[in-house]
């Protein structure tokens, strides 16, 4: 019998909203283009997606900057295009995840201006301080924390006369949750959200809810000598502080006190966004003393630990130290790229797209996809500082922003070969449409006999057997070059992935790894394979090309 819940073996698939579908032609996508494209989700086999955020915004961090937690932003649509959205999706049998940012509001949220102003209910709602003064008598910041986006993460407040933290832009001042005003203020934003009907959150920034009371200088790191980058410290009075955990656990609670109250039995679940240790991710879904908290503290192993130099092992080991350490009732989850990251065809190159698909598809729990990386799109790199918008990019300035920007991975979404790549009809989009739309496009990816899309799709399909919902897996490099990761299920058929992470054709013999020498038959192969789906292989010498990858079921 298969006990899994909706979200525990699902394909997440995070929209970036701005750039999905512009449905009125002002070159920004919208909740009415998202509407349009939720056929186009169902039909690849899509069950659950997130979105990054929709909010009220004066958009200088695209959205993660909200002046309004409760409140769509006009660019994007109404409460009632919202609403349509929650609706059709649900019609479609597709759940929608918010990006819930508690971290930092916008420095125009009301709350904002009042605490400036010393509104005596929300004067504690951020992490006001004093300055000090320097020998010469000037003013400085408290101490030497860095702000995510360069420089001091402190500003100045004229009206009120003190600093204010910031550990992303100064529009994006941090909340300040040992106040417990700002946390029932935000229980009540995601219980707003709750009742729409959305299936949970993504929570933006996580760690960085704490900083240290004592406002301690952070320790050098002696990575750069440029004391205005956020990299010139360590962060250990401003990042993973033990807080974070009773907060997650916090919203945990709330989810499955919601869920528990709704006569519909759908558990609501977050996803925790932390760049952090594996034994912080793992307290994340339960602590020592057994309090759950997020259902799928993100992995981002495939985007920080390993990229297109990384070996057979580096792989394993990666896949290896999540389930390892996770704790047992737990599902694994595997973050193949987003919206901050370079994209696959730009971290592991554009010949290993459909070998990092077959892997995150393959292996046990969930899949996280960005949209576009079904196609394999690729970071525009091109973009000139004119066009560049990021906000690090502009604070690292003409000469370095192309080393931080993260506009090469948020161009607009190819639909096709028409103008703007169909994504718009406006004469500017927001950000450059990647001129390798003209071929590079799904429309032309559906009417192709072989396509990156058509790869992606079969994964999806293929996911639905027992033997990938929930069979037993194991993996092992098979040399430096190639490993192959197994799923098997008594009375199913074995599953078996094999990729090929060097430049180099492979030769390999699987029958070890695989227990008895036995016919392999091709269920999914890449767009340049020269292996189809039905074909027969011998496991004692398989030919791989570079970079592919292969799967197979064992007869
Ligand atoms: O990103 C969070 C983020 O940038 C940090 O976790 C950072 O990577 C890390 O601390 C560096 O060590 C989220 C969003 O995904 C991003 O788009 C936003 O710009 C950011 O938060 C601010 O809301
Ligand atoms: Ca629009």
């Amino acid at each position: 019998e298969d006990f899994i819940d909706w979200w525990q073996h699902a394909v997440f698939y995070q929209i970036y909203p701005r750039s999905f579908k512009d449905s009125n032609g002002d070159g920004i996508g919208d909740l009415q283009g998202i509407i349009s494209k939720l056929p186009y989700l169902a039909e690849t086999g899509i069950t659950a997606t997130w979105l990054s955020p929709i909010f009220q915004s004066p958009m200088v961090d695209f959205g993660y900057d909200i002046s309004d937690y409760k409140a769509i932003q006009p660019e994007y649509g109404s409460m009632a295009d919202f609403e349509q959205l929650v609706h059709a999706a649900s019609g479609l049998g597709i759940k929608i995840i918010l990006d819930f940012v508690p971290n930092h509001s916008s420095d125009q949220h009301e709350w904002f201006k009042k605490s400036a102003a010393r509104d005596p209910v929300y004067e504690n709602f951020y992490v006001w301080e004093d300055g000090k003064k320097d020998k010469l008598g000037v003013r400085q910041p408290p101490n030497n924390w860095q702000s995510v986006f360069y420089g001091s993460a402190w500003e100045w407040n004229e009206q009120r006369q003190q600093y204010y933290l910031h550990q992303f832009t100064k529009e994006q001042p941090d909340l300040n949750y040992r106040n417990p005003a700002v946390v029932q203020a935000m229980d009540d934003v995601v219980r707003f959200w709750l009742d729409k009907g959305v299936a949970g959150f993504r929570i933006d920034a996580v760690n960085h809810l704490y900083e240290s009371e004592d406002l301690a200088d952070e320790p050098l790191s002696g990575k750069t000598a440029d004391p205005l980058s956020y990299d010139y410290t360590k962060h250990v009075f401003t990042k993973d502080l033990p807080e974070v955990l009773t907060m997650v656990q916090h919203w945990r609670q709330l989810l499955d006190d919601y869920s528990a109250k709704h006569p519909d039995g759908v558990t609501r679940i977050m996803m925790t966004e932390a760049y952090a240790d594996l034994h912080v991710l793992m307290d994340y879904y339960e602590s020592a003393d057994g309090v759950r908290g997020s259902q799928l503290p993100f992995n981002f192993h495939f985007i920080t630990d390993v990229n297109g130099d990384s070996d057979a092992r580096d792989f394993v080991y990666n896949v290896e130290k999540w389930l390892i350490y996770m704790p047992r009732g737990h599902a694994a989850n595997w973050v193949m790229g987003n919206h901050d990251n370079p994209r696959v065809a730009s971290r592991f190159g554009a010949a290993s797209v459909d070998a990092m698909n077959m892997l995150l598809m393959t292996l046990p729990g969930v899949a996280v996809t960005y949209n576009g990386e079904e196609l394999g799109m690729e970071d525009y790199r091109e973009i000139k500082w004119e066009d560049t918008v990021d906000p690090p990019a502009r604070n690292a300035g003409k000469k370095d922003y192309k080393k931080v920007s993260r506009d090469p991975e948020r161009t607009p979404f190819q639909w096709s070969n028409a103008s703007n790549a169909g994504f718009s009809t406006a004469a500017k989009t927001w950000l450059p449409v990647n001129p390798n739309y003209l071929a590079l496009n799904l429309a032309a990816q559906q009417q192709a006999a072989k396509s990156h899309y058509k790869v992606y799709k079969a994964l999806i399909e293929l996911r639905k057997l027992p033997t990938l919902r929930r069979g037993r897996f194991s993996i092992e490099p098979q040399s430096r070059a190639v490993f192959a990761l197994k799923r098997t299920l008594k009375d199913y058929d074995t599953l078996v992935t094999i990729v090929n992470v060097s430049a180099e054709e492979q030769l390999i013999n699987l029958t070890d790894f695989i227990n008895r020498p036995q016919k392999l038959i091709v269920e999914v192969a890449g767009v340049d394979s020269v292996y189809t789906p039905g074909q027969a292989l011998s496991s004692s010498a398989l030919t791989l090309a570079p970079h592919e990858g292969l799967i197979c079921k064992l007869i």
